[in-house]
């Protein structure tokens, strides 16, 4: 013990203080456990025992349980760090519900998001006690540890009757069914007084629908307020518009009455304790938009609050506003209003996307720009938005490049798809890489298409799929550090880091078009002012042409790609820029 605790301590003196450093300095790694790597095959089934099922467990299904876990993590942390993430974001470690939906149609909670007790790690992934290992374990490699946290919903455990499950249920509005009446605007006069702040007079939750728990569940929610069924909303499905979008249930997800005090005080109570315990770094905050915004004007003070309080200066929290239009107008918003630090940018994916593929031209990526200072806090704010070219329900890049590109050879989407992570790991934005983009994983589509394992996987539909940049298929553990995506981002990610320009350093846009080919813009040192230079070709042509430049930036040094030596004259440089190609230049 006294040698292990030694080594890393030695192992954390050896790092930087990576309390010190700003949400915009990092490279963050997401990685969901039960696809990353199994460590521990005695767990697979979370402590449960029948047929999948009942154990959630079925490695050959890509909707169940394929054994991944905590001690997973753990054992590949040098492979993480190795690619140069600086911070770990894994999916919800909580226990879940093992397995939910009508029958025929059930699935199981391996992505986390199927809570039932916040206050305990699924022993699918492994206990309480190999967290606080891994996270101290990510903290002794001087890096940080993000949560991936749940407010909006729990696991489907409260029915309502008059539906045929939980995913068939239409959403029952405040105006046809308002909380005074039972079961509509005709019903017996129910919760008297109530106005829709004075929770005390909230009383009988059959509003809308009528609620019922199976008698089996009616205790499985921890902490243990959370099994009264007044402390959701049980209006049926969300709709995603109108009312709807933070009343609603996720397809059957019991949706929380994040409105009531009683409920904004429980949840700060929950997550403040795991960053007490556990000292993590911050939040991913999932469906963060279905949640009213008075919720995160109380809830986001009170973790900066409870995180400064256990040492943790720049704990980071990013909330999931999911769009799929280019539209940074709809992300800022929750910023603004509901006061969350951070949201992911889904408008930066959908900017990649069309740019990369060559369905829009670079000027698309001038209006995302142009738009950063829409987000609270203005610009800089911007620099500290994760940016990612896919996920866990969007689907990843290749595949999305596919999309508008359906001839594409697999050659030509690899250099599509190193271009693209160029420029995710050199413009503003925290680079955000999904785990399996660095070895080439595609898959055929978003959610369970594209969650594939890296350890060995069972399951058909991934195996028979071409990667890209590799003979190997997912039917093999895929480490590998030599594959020729996880070699780029390593060496794009230690650029990024040892140069403050690509972390802290706001942009100017030098040249776009309104097709594909050439986008040119400058990124600034906000101590020294000195110029990088970044040069990208969404086209397959070779682009040669003059660019506007500093006038004091005299000479440049490749970082990566070719860069010219000099300016042509004081304000100009003649930059050559290869078909799908980069560089990253250094003005001195
Ligand atoms: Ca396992
Ligand atoms: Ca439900
Ligand atoms: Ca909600």
């Amino acid at each position: 013990m006294i040698v292990a605790a030694t080594l890393a301590l030695a192992a954390a003196a050896a790092q930087p203080n990576y309390r010190a450093r700003l949400p915009e300095d990092e490279v963050i790694y997401f990685l969901l456990p039960d696809r990353f790597e199994n460590g521990d095959p005695s767990n697979d089934r979370g402590a449960l025992s029948g047929d999948r099922l009942a154990t959630g467990f079925d490695p050959a299904h890509k909707g169940f349980y394929h054994g991944g876990d905590l001690k997973g993590v753990i054992r590949r942390l040098d492979y993480i760090q190795g690619l140069g993430a600086t911070a770990v974001w894994v999916a919800p470690v909580f226990q879940n519900k093992a397995v939910q939906g009508p029958p025929g149609q059930e699935s199981a909670g391996y992505h986390g998001y199927w809570i039932t007790d916040f206050t305990r790690v699924d022993p699918h992934f492994g206990t309480n006690g190999e967290f606080k290992t891994m996270v101290d374990a990510v903290h002794a490699r001087g890096m940080k540890f993000y949560m991936d946290i749940v407010v909006n919903h729990t696991a489907d455990v409260i029915q309502l009757a008059e539906c045929k499950s939980g995913i068939d249920c239409p959403y029952r509005s405040i105006a046809d069914y308002p909380y005074q009446r039972r079961g509509g605007i005709a019903g017996a006069p129910i919760n008297p007084g109530f106005d829709g702040s004075n929770f005390s007079m909230l009383k009988d939750p059959n509003y809308a629908y009528t609620v019922t728990v199976p008698p089996a569940e009616k205790d499985i929610k921890r902490p243990a307020w959370l099994n009264d069924p007044i402390y959701y909303h049980n209006r049926g499905n969300s709709t995603f518009r109108g009312e709807s979008s933070t009343t609603g249930d996720f397809v059957g997800l019991d949706d929380v009455f994040t409105e009531n005090p009683r409920v904004v005080a429980g949840m700060i109570d929950i997550y403040c304790r795991w960053i007490t315990d556990y000292g993590v770094d911050g939040f991913r905050i999932d469906t963060a938009q279905h949640v009213n915004a008075e919720f995160w004007q109380k809830f986001v003070p009170a973790m900066l609050a409870c995180a400064r309080k256990k040492g943790i200066p720049h704990f980071h929290i990013f909330g999931e506003v999911a769009t799929s239009d280019m539209d940074p107008a709809h992300t800022a918003v929750n910023t603004r209003l509901d006061k969350l630090p951070s949201v992911l940018d889904f408008p930066f994916l959908v900017a990649m996307v069309e740019t990369v593929s060559g369905k829009n031209g670079t000027d698309e990526l001038e209006k995302l720009f142009r738009a950063d200072p829409l987000y609270e806090g203005g610009a800089p704010a911007a620099l500290r938005l994760p940016t990612f070219l896919g996920n866990h329900d969007a689907g990843r890049f290749p595949m999305l490049i596919r999309h508008f590109l359906p001839k594409v050879d697999d050659s030509e989407l690899l250099r599509r798809s190193m271009l693209g992570h160029a420029m995710l790991l050199t413009l503003r934005g925290v680079p955000t890489i999904y785990s399996g983009d660095e070895q080439g994983l595609v898959g055929k589509g978003g959610d369970q298409d594209s969650r594939q394992d890296l350890f060995a996987s069972k399951v058909a539909t991934y195996n028979e799929d071409r990667l890209l940049g590799t003979t190997s298929t997912t039917s093999e553990a895929n480490f590998n550090p030599s594959h020729p995506l996880y070699r780029e981002i390593a060496a794009l990610a230690r650029i990024r880091t040892s140069h403050r320009a690509l972390t802290r350093g706001l942009q100017v846009i030098r040249y776009s078009q309104d097709k594909p080919g050439l986008f040119a813009l400058s990124r600034f040192d906000p101590a020294s002012g000195r110029e990088m230079l970044l040069l990208f070709n969404t086209s397959t042509q070779t682009i040669e042409q003059n660019v506007r430049v500093e006038t004091r930036s005299a000479h440049f040094v490749a970082l990566a790609g070719n860069c010219p030596s000099a300016a042509s004259a004081p304000g100009s440089v003649r930059v050559a820029v290869p078909p799908l190609g980069y560089a990253v230049c250094d003005a001195r």
